[in-house]
């Protein structure tokens, strides 16, 4: 195992290494920008090390201020935690060059879900269920484009390779607009990705957002942790994510379950790892690949037990998987509402000083969050301030903690989201489960204020 890491990251998730790394016994050298010197994680730290000021292209981002770091307090590797430089390959393959374990794939591996014509190239090759489409980059000849789009079957939607998390997409419904909307996505994609490939899928128009987890050693092992359903989102930001997906046959999910193993194996994939599909009228689609820790990694770790952050840091230091397949159960029902600093129906960002934090508790609360009673949000970054997950025997008891959760939790000074998450634990759709990625923005137009 190693002596010490560096915490390459920010905010809840550099805290909730710093907890795995305690717990393993690891030193964690936390790193800091101008505006996070009150940090908690900083406070805790037995070392810390400020690389740079309050925006994140001169901290968080600054890789030579980073690796530095790393060589002034001689940690052996850097964990990227989610965000920032997570899925950099350029970051990583840097990290490794310098001497230290990257913790995540490998920059190889980066590189090819970054892309996300070669990411479902792989998933095909790998007997991973894709969205048909293109099955390439798309050529330059209109006449080939119109006769793609024609097999797929309108309506279509053309994805740039470079964009994903929603970035550089566009729905076409008719033959006349697609040459334009090509041209038009193309584009955008070389302005913001550098990269003008685009490729094409079936537009699926009500599917659910669902992913599946896994967990890879460095010797071809891996496993699926299940799936977590992420439907309930606003603009391409998941607010509450929950485990397992309501009302989706197990059955159905170890199917895909096996072939994301399987595809991990071919590809040899390590470290933790989401893959991302779209589910409709029973089946499963993948559209994206994840190579890093995800923000919602907890509600798998309630199902299931094992600590995926600590894991992580395990297969990074060249252990093997601890558990197989068989060894893994999913056990009751897990929920986690992200809390925001943010106006609940607006949704404008409301950084400043935290007068008042009550987090809740109780039996299968947890609460994963780096703030405290005088803590200043930084307007510099994301806005999420922690994420409250519950855990049940069944769906309705996860529900009911979660409800009581909200309802102990006091934030005061600033302004957050909790009344709306509330709101939607109550609600009557949200609670027989299963909405799809539209619920969300369809409920807020209806509950406009
Ligand atoms: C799609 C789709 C429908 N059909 N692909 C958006 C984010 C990116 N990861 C992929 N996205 C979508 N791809 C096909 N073929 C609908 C979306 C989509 C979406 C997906 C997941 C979660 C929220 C979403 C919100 C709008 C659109």
């Amino acid at each position: 195992m190693f002596k010490k890491i560096l915490v390459a990251n920010r905010g809840e998730i550099a805290l909730r290494i710093q907890r795995a790394c305690r717990e393993l016994g690891v030193k964690a050298v936390m790193v800091y920008s101008e505006a996070d010197r009150e940090a908690k994680y900083v406070k805790l730290a037995e070392e810390a090390v400020c690389i740079g000021p309050a925006p994140s292209a001169g901290s968080y981002l600054n890789m030579p201020a980073i690796i530095s770091a790393a060589e002034v307090t001689d940690a052996e590797a850097i964990h990227p935690g989610y965000g920032f430089l997570s899925e950099n390959a350029d970051f990583a393959e840097r990290v490794e060059r310098s001497g230290f374990q990257f913790i995540g794939p490998t920059p190889e591996s980066i590189r090819i879900m970054g892309d996300k014509v070669s990411a479902k190239q792989a998933m095909i090759k790998a007997g991973v269920p894709c969205v048909p489409g293109s099955e390439g980059e798309l050529p330059d000849d209109p006449i080939q484009i119109k006769r793609l789009a024609k097999a797929i079957g309108y309506p279509v939607i053309i994805k740039a390779a470079g964009g994903g998390g929603g970035r550089g997409m566009r729905v076409v419904h008719t033959e006349a607009a697609l040459i334009n909307a090509v041209t038009m996505t193309k584009n955008e994609a070389g302005a913001a990705f550098g990269n003008t490939a685009v490729y094409l899928e079936k537009f699926l128009q009500n599917p659910r957002h669902i992913e599946i987890q896994i967990l890879a050693d460095k010797y071809k092992n891996a496993v699926y942790l299940g799936e977590r359903d992420c439907s309930m989102q606003r603009r391409h930001q998941k607010i509450i994510e929950e485990a397992p997906a309501p009302g989706i046959p197990r059955k159905i999910i170890d199917r895909v379950g096996d072939r994301c193993v399987a595809a991990c194996k071919k590809i040899g994939y390590r470290g933790a790892g989401t893959f991302e599909f779209l589910y409709e009228d029973g089946e499963f689609y993948f559209i994206e690949m994840n190579t890093r820790v995800q923000v919602e990694h907890p509600v798998t770790e309630m199902t299931t037990g094992i600590d995926i952050v600590k894991t992580q840091i395990m297969v990074a230091a060249g252990e093997r998987l601890p558990f197989t397949q068989r060894q893994i159960q999913i056990r009751g029902h897990a929920i986690e509402c992200r809390l925001n600093a943010e106006d609940s129906h607006k949704f404008i960002p409301s950084p400043g000083r935290i007068t008042m934090w009550h987090p809740p508790g109780g039996p299968g609360v947890r609460v994963d969050s780096h703030v405290y009673t005088n803590y200043f949000v930084p307007p510099n970054y994301d806005s999420m301030i922690g994420k409250i997950i519950v855990h049940g025997d069944t769906r309705e008891q996860a529900l009911a903690r979660m409800r009581t959760a909200l309802g102990e939790t006091v934030v005061e000074g600033i302004s957050t989201n909790i009344a709306l998450h509330r709101e939607l634990m109550v609600d009557a759709k949200f609670m027989s489960g299963g909405t799809n990625i539209h619920y969300l923005e369809a409920w807020l137009a209806n509950h406009a204020r």
